[in-house]
Order: structure tokens, then sequence, then C-alpha cells
């Protein structure tokens, strides 16, 4: 009885606070909830497969005897556990590179795996991949490069009737696909079905990518599209896989130049952007993109990985880490070692949430409501966040320990759903005078933001210094 009376004034205490409380006003920008979802997903995975893999090479000339290709032992679900294992949730697949070289029977091209010995012939990576990432519960991803050094038409408008061709295959005859993905590599040397020459293209104009995108989401209207330039997901402008210490989701975009992409500015975008576009952070878990024997020694470690996560996850971008197949067609067991290691080493990092035996309070909550007191950075719900009032032109959160406590990393979330919107933010400990000292500080936050800080504390202070109208943080997390 007196358990029920105190959930009926817990529930009252909710719905009054639903009634009058409001929530923080939206930028103009603001992540689609497609963009929200795959935000969360936060790793995601990369299979470069082709004819390369058995010529040893990273760019394929496009003169590659589809015989080449033959895989021994391929086992896509090998791929698409070892990925889930490492906690990724999407992966990618080249179903074709700029060699040209198709994984699916395409029905418009002979330069693919249905003339080569896999399978005899009869083969469908494509097919496999799609069905081992569904069956496993991950999202399946695709790579469609839009160089093509083997087809006689690349540089006139005939081959981008090609192009599409292949991506309305691609996108109506494999179910829901939740990534594309449009490399910037365009135009230069190539086989090009005999010619061997030179075929340069102007990146601006060449492809139409704006027909092309039309295209792609009138197939699938919830695919997410990755270029250089977005529009849903755009590369961070570097194979580092790091996202720049001052990272914005939003960019302003006068149309999507595959391959003339400034790299500098794609690395931390900009607060003013007019478009919100996921910063996605590739990588290598090898020197190259594909599989090479002779870099079987030089498979990152957990720790560098490890690293890499921090500035990509941790710096409001999403991780996607290349997993390349082996002459096997299996991913490599050095490879699968480190992925192991990193997984467990993040586990640990996480584990114990030192905010679980904290006091927190904030300078200030919004409209006097429950349910933007700060109470909501601990519960483990990114929809529920902490706002100061209005008028808190210093909004702090003080975290207060039990005891002193060793602080490896802190976590901090922002309530992006409403865009964007801290820029200057500080980290203070109080020390054995008193006295609060600063030890870290930083710029953007946006979905996650992870620092270092290797340091005793038992009491820590987050001041936002500036923003884009009225912050909202939704978790905090300290390990
Ligand atoms: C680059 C390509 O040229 C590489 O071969 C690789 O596919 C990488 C992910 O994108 O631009």
């Amino acid at each position: 009885m007196k358990n029920q009376f105190l959930i009926l004034v817990a529930l009252l205490a909710l719905i009054s606070c639903k009634q009058e409380a409001t929530d923080i006003p939206s930028r103009d920008v603001v992540p689609s909830d497609v963009q929200l979802a795959y935000q969360q997903m936060e790793l995601v995975g990369f299979i470069h497969f082709t004819v390369n893999t058995f010529t040893d090479k990273e760019w394929g000339f496009g003169d590659e005897d589809p015989a080449i290709f033959n895989p021994t032992e391929l086992n896509v679900e090998q791929w698409v556990l070892t990925a889930k294992d490492a906690g990724l949730k999407e992966l990618i697949l080249t179903a074709k590179h700029h060699d040209g070289f198709c994984l699916w029977p395409s029905k418009y091209t002979e330069h693919s795996i249905k003339n080569s010995p896999y399978k005899n012939g009869k083969g469908d990576i494509v097919r496999e991949f799609v069905d081992a990432c569904r069956e496993y519960g991950l999202k399946a991803g695709l790579y469609l490069s839009p160089w093509d050094r083997n087809h006689a038409d690349y540089g006139t408008p005939k081959y981008i009737e090609y192009y599409r061709k292949q991506l309305s295959e691609l996108l109506t005859e494999y179910g829901e696909i939740n990534e594309i993905w449009f490399d910037g590599a365009n135009g230069g040397e190539g086989y090009y079905d005999g010619a061997n020459e030179n075929r340069k293209i102007d990146k601006k104009t060449y492809y139409d990518w704006d027909n092309t995108i039309a295209l792609v989401k009138s197939l699938q209207p919830n695919i997410l599209i990755f270029s250089d330039a977005g529009p849903d997901i755009r590369w961070v402008g570097n194979e580092r896989g790091h996202a720049g210490e001052t990272f914005w989701s939003t960019i302003s975009d006068s149309g999507v130049v595959i391959g003339g992409a400034d790299t500098k500015y794609l690395n931390t975008g900009s607060p003013d952007g007019n478009k919100w576009v996921i910063g996605q952070c590739d990588v290598s878990i090898r020197p190259g993109w594909f599989y090479h024997e002779s870099q079987d020694s030089l498979v990152k470690s957990p720790e560098e990985i490890m690293d890499i996560y921090d500035k990509s996850v941790g710096r409001n971008g999403v991780l996607l880490l290349n997993l390349p197949p082996d002459k096997r067609g299996l991913i490599h067991e050095k490879d699968i070692i480190s992925l192991r290691r990193f997984k467990y080493i993040l586990a640990k990092t996480f584990k114990d949430d030192l905010t679980d035996s904290a006091e927190i309070q904030a300078s200030s909550i919004r409209q006097n409501q429950e349910c933007f007191s700060p109470q909501k950075l601990l519960d483990d719900d990114p929809e529920t966040y902490w706002s100061p009032k209005e008028n808190d032109d210093h909004p702090e959160l003080i975290i207060e320990f039990e005891k002193p406590v060793y602080i490896r990393v802190i976590k901090i979330q922002e309530a992006i759903r409403f865009g964007q919107k801290i820029s200057k933010f500080r980290i203070l400990l109080e020390d054995e005078e008193g006295e609060w000292k600063e030890i870290a500080k930083g710029t953007t936050i946006g979905y996650k933001r992870l620092l270092r800080l290797y340091t005793a504390a038992s009491k820590l202070k987050l001041i936002i210094e500036d923003s884009y109208g009225i912050p909202g943080i939704c978790e905090i997390g300290i390990y």
C-alpha cells in the first residue's frame, strides 16, 4: 500500500512537470531521426575485398582477369560475427571498387564475379553479405565506386547511365540497405576496356550528383548517403579516423562536390552550417584498405584502436573501421586478436561509472522543473536532460564523490536532437585547499565527448562557457 502511494506521488510529480515544462528551443539545424539512430551506433565497419586482395594492390587498374578472384574459404558469417563481437553495428561492403569488378552478378557488365571461379560463377557475395548481416542483426551498407577503371564509357554521359543502373540493381534487389558509400577518388589512368589512358572528369558536373542522390532516396527513402560532403554522413578529411578537436555536425555546402572537398573544413565543420551531416571517421585496421600479407605484422594494436575511438566517437563522430578479408576470404587471425582485445579494453574502460556514488548539483534548473534536473545526467537515459535557466549565463555542474576517486575519463553527451550548441567548456577540480583548479577545457561536445583526465578528485566542476542558445546535456559518466 505504502509503495503504491509512493508510485502515485512520483507519477503526479512527473505529470505536473510535464504540464508546465517546455523543452529547450532547437537550433535551426537538427539531425533527422535516422541520423540520430546512426550516430548512436557509434561503431561501424568496412569490408574491402575484391581483385586487389589477389593482386596485392590498393587500386586495381581495371584490367584484372576475373579468373584471379578465387577465395578458397570465403565465409561471410565470419566477417559479420567478427564485427558483431567487436561491437560494430553495421558493415559496408565494397560491392565495386575503382577497378570496376563487381562482387555481385550485375546484369550490366561481364567484369564481375560471374566470370570468376568463385562458386563456378554462380556466386553473389553482395547477397551472402546482406543475408548474413540481417541474420546477425547488423545493418548492411554498400560501397559503389563512382570511378570505374574498367568501363569503356567512363568519362562520358553513358557511364553515368551505367552507374545509375548498377545503383538501382543494388538498391532494389537486396532488401533494405542502411548506407551507400560514394568515394571521392575520381578520374585518372585506367584500363577502360583496353583504351589504357588517362580520363579526366569535372568533379563538379560529371556525375550530376543531385539526380543520383534523388534516385537513391527514391529507391530507399531511409538510406543514409555518405560522401565527402554528405548529404547525410560526411568524411572527416583524413583516413586516420580522427575528427577535429572541435567538431560540429553541421556544415554549409553548396551542392555535393565529391572528391573536391576542403579537408580542413570537413575536419571541424562549422557552428553555423546549414546542414546536419554526421562525421564518419574512416580508418583501416591495417596500413592498407585491402589485405596484404606483408602487412600481417602491422595490424593496429588494441591500444591504437582505442585511441582512434577516443578521437572519433569521443569527438562527436562515428568510427568506421575497415577489416579486410584475406585471400582465403576470411578476416585474418591477427586482426581478430586485436579487435577482441580492443573490445575488452573498451568494456573495461566504461564498466564502473563513478557517478553511481556521487551527488550532482547545478547552478540552476530550467523552469525549476524536476524533468530538467541534473539527476537526469546520471539516469542512463539519453532522452532526458539537464538544462539551466534561460538567464543563467554561466551554467555549472558540481559532482561530488563520497570519497576521493581516481578518474581516467569523463564522458559528456549533449541533447543533440535540439541541435549542437555547446562551443566552449571547462572542467575543474577542487584541490586540498578548497581552490578550483582547471584540469581540462574544450570547445564542442555534441553527441559524445570523451576526455582523458588521469587525476584523483573528490569534487569536479563542469562550466559551460559558451553555447548557441540554451544548452541541454543528457548524460555524464566518469570512469
Ligand atoms: C578512398 C579509396 O581510394 C580507397 O581505396 C578506400 O576505398 C578508401 C575508403 O577511400 O578514397
